[in-house]
């Protein structure tokens, strides 16, 4: 059964995705391990806009200095403190009792996060994959758009049936920005299906199922080389006669390293400000890396917020 978009109007960049996001909140946000500078300021950020009631989980006294060190009077009035020594289990188990609408993780390491995420006892798991959608704002053609790269984040090296979720997951993404049927890319390095590119037949396979109805109202095309993924001129001089091909709403990559590499490449290179939710769990979950700024992790809540409230 198609999922209804979250939103009526499609999200095009990140300042749409912030206004987007402020009907639809606040949401409850843990901040997990919140004596981190740059989440504590992204908290108080979105307590600003509206989107946000931080919940801060770790060594109390630790995040109250170093909120007070920041000046960040509004959040230490409104946020709630739970006092945690085991800040990820003690989120996690919340999450799945239904007290946090969003995990953001803070001052600990994702795989922390993660595992005490996936942990049965937590009530968080679904029974659905649990993967990253990066979003960034592109421009290739002119008017700039938001476009989805999954997975960098968490699968290592999915299987077809895993992909196969991944799939799933940026669909529900994509219909959260108001893409009713959205175009993916599955990724590989050519067009060519060959068994020497083993990434070119597990997209091919996708795309089938694709065209086959089994994902709904979307558009699936691959494999597609980043090039004719993004650009219309490129697909147009390979002769690709597709509507995914140059205008891709999410490129769905065939392993993390591709994923990390490409995020990494239109936030550094490129110059994008990003946003990426992990989505498959009960609550969105947030995993920025530690050198992302506190504007980036204010999109990702907003981005956590429009999924939380599908
Ligand atoms: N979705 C749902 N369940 C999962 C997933 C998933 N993506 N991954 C594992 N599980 C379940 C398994 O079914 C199992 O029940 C349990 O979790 C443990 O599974 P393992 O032993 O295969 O997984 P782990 O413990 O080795 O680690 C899972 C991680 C997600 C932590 C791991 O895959 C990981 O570290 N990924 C990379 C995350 C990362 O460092 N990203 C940084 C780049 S930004």
């Amino acid at each position: 059964m198609p999922i209804a978009p979250c939103i009526s109007q499609q999200v095009s960049n990140f300042a749409d995705l912030r206004h987007a996001a402020r009907p639809l909140g606040p949401k409850k946000v843990a901040v997990v391990g919140a004596d981190d500078e740059v989440a504590l300021t992204a908290a108080d950020g979105a307590l600003q806009l509206g989107i946000a009631l931080p919940v801060l989980i770790g060594e109390e006294h630790r995040i109250r200095a170093k909120a007070e060190s920041l000046g960040l009077s509004r959040l230490i009035a409104k946020a709630e403190f739970v006092s945690a020594a085991d800040a990820a289990a003690v989120a996690a188990h919340m999450a799945g009792d239904g007290h946090i609408d969003l995990l953001l993780k803070g001052h600990l390491r994702t795989d922390q996060l993660l595992h005490a995420v996936l942990d049965k006892h937590a009530g968080v798991r679904t029974g659905q994959l649990l993967s990253d959608v990066l979003l960034y704002e592109d421009t290739l053609a002119g008017e700039p758009r938001l476009v989805g790269i999954t997975d960098g984040g968490l699968n290592v090296a999915p299987n077809l049936e895993q992909k196969k979720q991944i799939v799933e997951n940026a669909i529900e993404v994509m219909r959260c920005l108001g893409i009713a049927r959205p175009k993916l890319a599955i990724m590989s390095a050519t067009e060519a299906v060959s068994d020497s590119v083993p990434s070119s037949i597990d997209a091919k396979r996708l795309a089938d199922m694709g065209a086959a109805g089994d994902f709904g109202e979307v558009d699936i095309c691959g494999p597609l080389a980043l090039d004719c993924a993004l650009l219309a001129w490129a697909a147009e001089a390979k002769g690709i006669k597709n509507v995914v091909a140059g205008h891709a709403n999410c490129m769905v990559v065939p392993n993390i390293e591709s994923g990390n590499l490409l995020g990494k490449a239109v936030k550094y290179l490129g110059g994008s400000a990003c946003a990426h939710v992990v989505v498959g769990a009960k609550v969105p979950i947030l995993i920025p890396s530690r050198v992302e700024s506190a504007e980036d992790k204010i999109n990702s809540i907003a981005l956590g917020v429009l999924f939380a409230a599908r």
